[in-house]
């Protein structure tokens, strides 16, 4: 191995900082960060198309457990680094930059997870190998065990291994992420998949290959149409009020916007955002720039094709959103991301950018497509006609809200702290009876739910805000709900779902978190809905210890683990109960099983992508019925709880 020079060993020190805390870099040392080792380097691969000099990137999961990532850019600089005397490309891999690329000098915009860049991908590898191909020559360079470099400059440079054509340049990266870091080091093709199919949405006419070498599968993703496609894709199994997806775009200094939309006869609205690739979950400042200029844009046309007549009568945004599904897209150069979860854009440039582009480019294309923009506008006025109606309805609604806390089911607990409580939804009245008696009061509280909750993805507002059980919710959470919501007032720390483990189970808990998803999604991405999971299996039986027969019992949560415990010879069961639902469960084994935070098992909902939960929430809640049925059979109970 060579001497390092003193940068270097400042630079090693850094990325031992990573292998150190990997969570603070990539989130979990779980499959999601695993993962996230790839968009990492897939994203300096992007940035390198959003430059304008890349359009392709091959991925492939290798048969050695290996991935490789090539991209067709520039390549990365393999001069020597004016400060730190070494190639640059070893800068790029061995020093840990926080964000901003490199001062951002290099990069207009950067996506970059959280700009952390590919050396905390190299700082958590075994082992890494760097191929460029750069001036008609291939250079390479290779690090082992979190980020040492073993191969021996050459005159300060990095060797060069091989010539190629003068026209052929690129990047390609090769990483083996450490099993001694990650809980487990296997790559997930699906995975991998989901998101390039959402990189080619969000990156018109930059082609994604993909390649497990395990399975032989390969597959292509390019999107001429970009998030226009994307919505498309969204759509598909939703009745669309109008044909064409509507699609705007256009820059306002160094911000691009892309706005791309379609009605739905959906009552809810959908509206995906996007900075830089990253999926702002939260939305923030562009999303109010679109649903501003949307507001005001349609007013306007309606008040002039004379559908609002009195000139003080207005539709509300809401009523002009009602059944939209739309995707706003931003590149910018300085994005900051706020919120307790960082997923909500702060830039209020962006929120001029998005409106002004809107505006103007909206009433280009409804000038020439007014028979669109009638259908939107009588949309509205079905929502707003609704609203005027049942205005009297919903302030009554919500009054009635204030009150439900008392008149509903809820077991409150004892402690006012939010920050030790939790709330346990349990499906029907009579598991809740036991879940109330087993429950420790001082801090588990229990709203008992009746029977199947309303799939908001089908009803109106108006319906939604009536149903019992949804009225009991929004008051016992205390946080409101739509714009209204406030996170800082949830009255829990945990909210945590718990039913039956069957299908109907599963049939409820999804439309928890359907409802959830639409109208509180900062309650899932802030990481405070759980799912409960209860045993399945009793087993008692047998064991021999010191040959001395005694006889235990043991709990197990799928027919998986039953198998695996029937073909353990060391026992000799006796018994097995399967639980048929919470309700046959006495209050000591339902304390042991899911309420005792030192033995029970919570599954956390996180939103992973959003391809991926807009596909669970539309192939239960939407109009194809025969989808929903396979979903919920199939993983009734394992259904996914990345929603
Ligand atoms: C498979 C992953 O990482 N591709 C990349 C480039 C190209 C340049 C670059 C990258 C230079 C000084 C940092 C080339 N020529 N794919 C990738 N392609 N990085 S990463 O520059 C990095 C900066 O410090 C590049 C001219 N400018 C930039």
């Amino acid at each position: 191995m060579e001497q390092y020079s003193g940068s270097q060993i400042v630079v090693l020190e850094g990325l031992e900082a990573v292998r150190r805390r990997p969570g603070m870099y990539i989130g979990t040392t779980g499959p999601r960060g695993l993962h996230h080792l790839i968009w990492e380097i897939i994203d300096n691969g992007i940035d390198e198309h959003l430059a304008g000099y890349c359009n392709q990137i091959d991925v492939t999961i290798r048969k050695d457990g290996g991935i490789e990532i090539i991209d067709n850019g520039r390549g990365v600089p393999v001069d020597i680094h004016p400060i730190k005397k070494v190639p640059t490309t070893r800068v790029v891999y061995t020093t840990l930059h926080a964000g901003g690329k490199f001062g951002s000098n290099v990069y207009k915009v950067s996506g970059g997870l959280h700009g952390v860049g590919a050396s905390v991908v190299n700082a958590l590898s075994s082992r890494m190998l760097v191929e460029i191909k750069r001036d008609g020559k291939i250079y390479r360079d290779e690090y082992i065990n979190g980020g040492n470099p073993i191969t021996e400059l050459e005159k300060g440079l990095l060797p060069v291994v091989g010539k190629c054509n003068k026209s052929d340049t690129g990047t390609k990266v090769i990483f083996y992420p450490d099993n001694t870091i990650f809980e487990s080091v296997e790559f997930k093709a699906d995975v991998i998949t989901k998101k390039l199919k959402e990189i080619a949405f969000l990156n018109k006419n930059l082609l994604l290959n993909f390649k497990d070498e395990n399975t032989g599968v390969s597959k292509s993703y390019v999107e001429e149409f970009g998030i226009k496609s994307f919505v498309s894709y969204l759509t598909r199994e939703m009745n669309t009020i109008h044909d064409e997806v509507i699609y705007l775009e256009g820059s306002s200094g160094d911000i691009e916007v892309e706005i791309a939309f379609q009605y739905t006869d959906n009552f809810v609205e959908q509206i995906n955002s996007y900075c830089n690739c990253i999926n702002v979950v939260d939305g923030g400042t562009l999303v109010t720039g679109f649903k501003t200029g949307l507001t005001r844009v349609m007013n306007q046309y309606a008040r002039e094709l004379g559908i609002l007549k009195d000139k003080d009568e207005n539709f509300d945004g809401k009523d002009i959103r009602n059944g939209i599904v739309g995707i706003v897209s931003i590149k910018h150069p300085d994005p900051q991301f706020e919120g307790q979860t960082k997923t909500k854009l702060g830039n209020t440039d962006a929120k001029t950018a998005v409106e002004d582009i809107f505006s103007q480019e909206a009433q280009r294309w409804f000038d020439k497509n007014v028979e669109v923009l009638r259908s939107i506008i009588d949309n509205s006025m079905k929502s707003f006609n609704a609203r005027k109606a049942s205005d009297k309805a919903r302030s009554a609604v919500l009054k009635q809200l204030i009150d439900v806390d008392t008149r509903s089911k809820l077991a409150s607990c004892s402690s006012k702290k939010s920050a030790e409580c939790e709330l346990y939804i349990v499906e029907g009245d009579s598991a809740g009876g036991t879940v109330k008696t087993a429950r420790n009061r001082r801090v588990q509280a229990v709203l008992p739910l009746r029977g199947k909750i309303l799939n908001v993805e089908k009803a109106s507002l108006e319906k939604i805000l009536v149903n019992n059980e949804i009225k009991s919710m929004i008051a016992t959470f205390g946080c409101g709900i739509g714009e209204e919501f406030d996170i800082s007032k949830l009255n829990y720390d945990k909210i945590i779902i718990l039913t039956d483990a069957d299908v109907d189970g599963a049939h409820i808990s999804t439309l928890l978190l359907t409802f959830f998803y639409r109208f509180m999604p900062e309650l899932i991405s802030a990481g405070k809905i759980y799912r409960g999971l209860p045993p399945l299996y009793r087993v008692e039986y047998e064991t021999t210890k010191k040959s001395k027969k005694s006889k235990e019992s043991m709990y197990l949560y799928d027919d998986f683990e039953l198998d695996k415990f029937r073909r353990n010879n060391d026992y000799k069961i006796l018994n097995t109960q399967r639980y048929k639902g919470l309700g046959e469960m006495d209050a000591h084994q339902l304390w042991e099983t899911t309420l005792d935070p030192a033995s029970r098992t919570l599954a956390q909902i996180t939103i992973s992508d959003n391809i991926e939960a807009d596909e669970i929430t539309s192939t239960l809640m939407g109009n194809n019925v025969p989808p929903r049925r396979t979903f919920i059979l199939d993983e009734a109970r394992y259904a996914k709880l990345d929603i």
